[in-house]
C-alpha cells in the first residue's frame, strides 16, 4: 500500500518554551509557575527541574541544524511569557524579544516556517499571585502579552495558536498534578472559563492588528473515550464524562458551537460548578478561526470494574498496571467528529503526535525506537485514510524533536526524535530521526499489507 501525502503538505515538529528552553533566571527572565511548582517536593518524577531542560535558550543553532536534518517545513514551539514579560504585564525584557527574533530569523534563513504558540501553560507566576486564570483580569493581561508578541513578531509569524491544550489549566487548577497544583474544581471551572475569554479577545486583536501574512487558530487535544463495553452503563457514563464533562466538549463546544453544552451545563447545576458569565463573553470566546490545531495521541477505552482495581491499588500502594493500549484508528473517528458534530469547517493540522519511551529503559534502547517508529506510522495510515474520506487536514507535526521536560513526569518520559543527553547538552539523532526525515522527503511511505 502506497501512503503518499500531498506536494505541499505541512511536515513538523514540535516544542514548547518551558519544556526546552532552560535559560529559566537568566537575561531577566521571570519564574513561571512551572519553576516554582517543580521544586514542591515529590510533584515532579524523580526531581526534575525544567530550568535547564534542553538549554535551547543557548543552543537554539543546533535545534535548528536539526530541524535541517529532518527536512521538516515548519517548527512549532512556543513564546515564554515570562521571558517576555518577567511580572506578566508592565516592562518587556529586551533580551527575551532578542532571543525569539533570533530563532525566527534562523528558521527563515533555513525556508522553515513558523507556528508560534502564545502559551504552552507556563503563566508568569506574579500572575498566579494575583489569581491567575481565576481572576478575570487575566483577559487584559493575556492581551497586553498578545500584543508584545504581536508587535515584535508579527511579520515572522506564519501561524499563531493562542493556546496549547487548554485542558492544562484544569489539570493545574481543579486536580493539582500540574502548575500551579490547586485542587478545587470551582476554581478551574471559572479560569477556563476566562482561558476561552482570552484566547476570544486575542483573536479578536489578531485581526483589528492583521499583523503579516500569518493566520490564527487554537490547540485543543483530543483523546477520545469508548466504553470498552458497549452496553455496560457505568463504562458509557465514564466515556461520556471523559468526553464532555473533563474532556474535549468542555473546549470545542463554545469554541465551535456557541456556550457549553446542555450535558456540561447540568453537571454545572448539580455540583454547583457554574462560573461566573457575563453577557457576551459566548460570542466572544466563539470566534472565526483561520485553522485548528488536533493534538492527537490516542483513544481510551474506559472500563469502571477496571478504574475500581486501579484505584483500590492506588490506595493500598500496589501498583495495578492497564497493558499499554493503542488506538491509531481513533484519529479517523476525531477528524470526522471535528467535523460532524461540532462543525470544524477549516483546515486542521495535526499539532502533535507522538510516543514517549522511558529513560529508565537505558540509552540503547532509546536509540533504537522502532516501536515509536510503528506507532507513528500507524497514525499516518489512519490519517491518510480520513483524508482520503474528505478530512481537511494539512499538516502533521510530531512531538517532539527532542526528549525534554515532561512536565510532572520530568526527564523521564522521553518523545524525541533526538535523545538528549542532559549532562553533556548533546541531542544524538534516533532511528526515528532518520525514518521522519525519510517519510519527508518522500512524502510518506510503502506499508508491505
Ligand atoms: O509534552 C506534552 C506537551 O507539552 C503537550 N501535549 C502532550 C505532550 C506529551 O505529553
Amino acid at each position: 500500500m502506497n501512503i503518499r501525502f500531498p506536494e505541499n503538505f505541512t511536515w513538523g515538529v514540535a516544542t514548547a518554551a518551558a519544556q526546552i528552553e532552560g535559560g529559566a533566571f537568566e537575561d531577566g527572565r521571570g519564574p513561571s509557575i512551572w519553576d516554582v511548582f517543580s521544586r514542591l517536593p515529590g510533584k515532579i518524577k524523580n526531581g526534575g527541574l525544567p530550568e535547564v531542560a534542553c538549554d535551547s535558550y543557548h543552543l537554539v543553532e543546533r535545534d535548528v541544524e536539526m530541524m535541517k536534518e529532518l527536512g521538516v517545513n515548519s517548527y512549532r514551539f512556543s513564546f515564554s511569557w515570562s521571558r517576555i514579560l518577567p511580572e506578566g504585564t508592565g516592562k518587556v525584557n529586551e533580551k527575551g524579544i532578542t532571543y525569539y527574533k533570533k530563532l525566527l530569523a534562523l528558521l527563515k534563513e533555513n525556508g522553515i516556517r513558523a507556528n508560534a504558540t502564545m502559551y504552552h501553560w507556563d503563566l508568569p507566576y506574579a500572575l498566579q499571585l494575583k489569581g491567575g486564570f481565576g481572576n478575570r483580569e487575566i483577559i487584559k493581561w493575556f492581551c497586553e502579552y498578545a500584543s508584545v508578541l504581536l508587535d515584535n513578531f508579527g511579520e515572522d509569524v506564519d501561524m499563531w495558536a493562542t493556546f496549547n491544550e487548554p485542558i492544562a489549566t484544569y489539570v493545574g487548577y481543579g486536580q493539582g498534578f500540574f502548575a500551579p497544583g490547586l485542587r478545587d474544581e470551582k476554581y478551574a471551572r471559572q479560569a477556563l472559563h476566562h482561558l476561552l475569554l482570552c484566547h476570544g479577545e486575542a483573536v479578536k486583536l489578531f485581526r483589528e492588528r492583521k499583523p503579516g501574512h500569518g493566520k490564527i487558530g487554537i490547540v485543543v487535544d483530543v483523546w477520545r473515550h469508548y466504553p470498552e463495553r458497549e452496553e455496560n452503563e457505568e463504562d458509557k457514563a465514564m466515556a461520556f464524562a471523559g468526553n464532555e464533562i473533563r474532556g474535549y466538549g468542555m473546549f470545542l463546544h463554545p469554541l465551535f458551537l456557541g456556550g457549553y453544552s446542555k450535558e456540561l451545563l447540568d453537571y454545572f447545576e448539580e455540583n454547583q460548578l457554574m462560573p461566573l458569565i457575563a453577557e457576551g463573553d459566548f460570542e466572544t470566546i466563539r470566534q472565526p478561526l483561520d485553522f485548528y490545531g488536533l493534538n492527537f495521541y490516542n483513544g481510551l477505552y474506559d472500563n469502571a470494574d477496571k478504574m475500581r482495581e486501579r484505584e483500590k491499588a492506588r490506595k493500598e500502594g500496589g501498583n495495578y498496571q492497564d497493558e499499554p493500549e493503542n488506538h491509531p484508528e481513533a484519529l479517523k473517528d476525531v477528524l470526522h467528529m471535528l467535523v460532524e458534530k461540532y462543525h470544524v469547517n477549516i483546515p486542521i493540522y495535526i499539532t502533535e503526535n507522538g510516543m514517549p519511551f522511558d529513560d529508565a529503559s537505558g540509552r540503547e534502547a532509546n536509540l533504537d525506537d522502532q516501536a515509536r517508529i510503528e506507532y507513528v506510522k500507524n497514525v499516518l495510515i489512519w490519517l491518510h485514510k480520513a483524508m482520503e474520506e474528505g478530512a481537511d487536514v494539512r499538516g502533521y507535526y510530531l512531538w517532539s524533536l527532542m526528549d525534554n521536560f515532561e512536565w510532572s513526569a520530568g526527564y523521564d518520559a522521553r518523545y524525541g526524535l533526538y535523545y538528549t543527553d542532559y549532562e553533556k547538552a548533546e541531542r544524538i539523532p534516533k532511528k526515528s530521526a532518520k525514518w521522519y526525515a525519510q517519510v519527508i522527503r518522500e512524502k510518506g511511505f510503502e506499508v508491505e499489507r
